[in-house]
């Protein structure tokens, strides 16, 4: 690993640009279109789009393959004019009426084919778009009461799909992005462990890994930098999304560390110190803008995301090792613990 310091990357998906509804009120901004979006990415200091198959291809269960085929080519075309990147794509399994009960562990086998079917045309699309990241935020896989599924036979199930992908395209890596509820009760792969046990079991380990995103890692009750840790153990770490939560309720998507900066600085942290971004990884980002934010200023949760990153990096970067290796030694955690808060408030 070269000693240069690592020149990190940004992404967002154009769903972090909203607006504003919520499950009980309608939106108060008026849209932008997918093409004001991709014009925004730049100037907010990013270089990389998280795509869902809908944003490339909008009405993707009406379009003919063909019709897909032509759409992607000209977002491709529309991003390589921008200087942009697809980071990773994503297929939309959760709003069809052929998803109500689930995707690859439906318990109809007619749903359970059309979410593999709708994968396998969202990998048409990562292949149009030159993008070999594939994520798969298995959001209905799960259940509102116990007794409606097998748990067990749903993990079979879930790498009978993941096996099935990495058989239709030799190249594409599987991204497992995991959250242990909503809009499930319960979600059968809660963790980065679950996923990465996924990826073992798969049959092609070295093409399945994992995405973090905090607010995720917060829900399930625990620490995202651990969980990071724990990814990049594996070499499992292909992508984060990187937002913040405030204690356990619907998911937030909160601006980068304004709930917990510390915790945002410790994730930082295990990412600079792993040499994360290294092998072209990108720092995602996965965060909504308040409700309550004028239109003509409904970008600024993205840029100041990106800010607090870079600052909190500063901070890993000229945090003083040697001080705080005496503070390990002497066995003085309390006197670290305020050395990190004091270097924190910059004093
Ligand atoms: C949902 C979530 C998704 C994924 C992409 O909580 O985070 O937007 O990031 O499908
Ligand atoms: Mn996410």
């Amino acid at each position: 690993m070269s000693n240069s310091p690592t020149e990190y990357r940004f992404s967002f998906g154009p769903w972090n640009i909203h607006e504003g509804a919520d499950p009980f009120g309608p939106p108060v901004r008026e849209s932008y279109s997918f093409d004001e979006k991709v014009d925004f990415y730049r100037d907010l200091g990013f270089l990389g789009i998280q795509f869902h198959d809908d944003d490339v291809v909008p009405d993707i269960d009406e379009k003919t393959h063909a019709q897909l085929i032509s759409r992607a080519k000209s977002v491709k075309t529309q991003i390589d004019n921008h200087g942009l990147t697809a980071e990773v794509i994503a297929p939309r399994l959760w709003e069809s009426s052929l998803t109500i009960d689930g995707a690859f562990t439906s318990n109809s086998a007619k749903e359970r084919q059309y979410a593999l079917e709708r994968s396998k045309r969202c990998v048409d699309i990562a292949n149009v778009l030159e993008c070999k990241n594939f994520v798969l935020w298995l959001a209905r896989e799960g259940t509102y009461i116990r007794e409606t599924k097998s748990s067990s036979d749903a993990v079979g199930q879930l790498l009978d799909a993941i096996n099935a992908l990495l058989d239709y395209d030799p190249e594409i890596r599987i991204l497992i992005e995991p959250k242990p509820n909503e809009p499930m009760d319960i979600a059968y792969i809660p963790t980065i462990g679950h996923a990465i046990g996924l990826a073992y079991a798969s049959a092609d380990s070295d093409r399945v890994g994992g995405l973090i995103e905090s607010a995720h890692a917060i829900l399930a009750g625990l620490e995202p930098s651990d969980e990071m840790g724990y990814a990049l153990y594996h070499n499992k770490l292909w992508s984060v999304h990187l937002n913040d939560q405030n204690g356990l309720k619907f998911d937030q998507d909160k601006a980068f560390g304004s709930a917990n900066l510390r915790r945002a600085f410790n994730q930082v942290r295990v990412l600079e110190e792993n040499g994360y971004g290294r092998n072209g990884e990108y720092i995602g980002l996965d965060v909504k803008v308040m409700r309550t934010q004028p239109r003509d200023i409904s970008t600024k949760h993205l840029l100041s995301s990106r800010r607090t990153f870079l600052n909190l990096l500063e901070k890993v970067r000229t945090l003083d090792r040697k001080v705080e290796q005496e503070f390990i030694a002497a066995r003085d955690y309390e006197g670290l613990d305020f050395y990190i808060l004091e270097h924190l408030l910059g004093k």
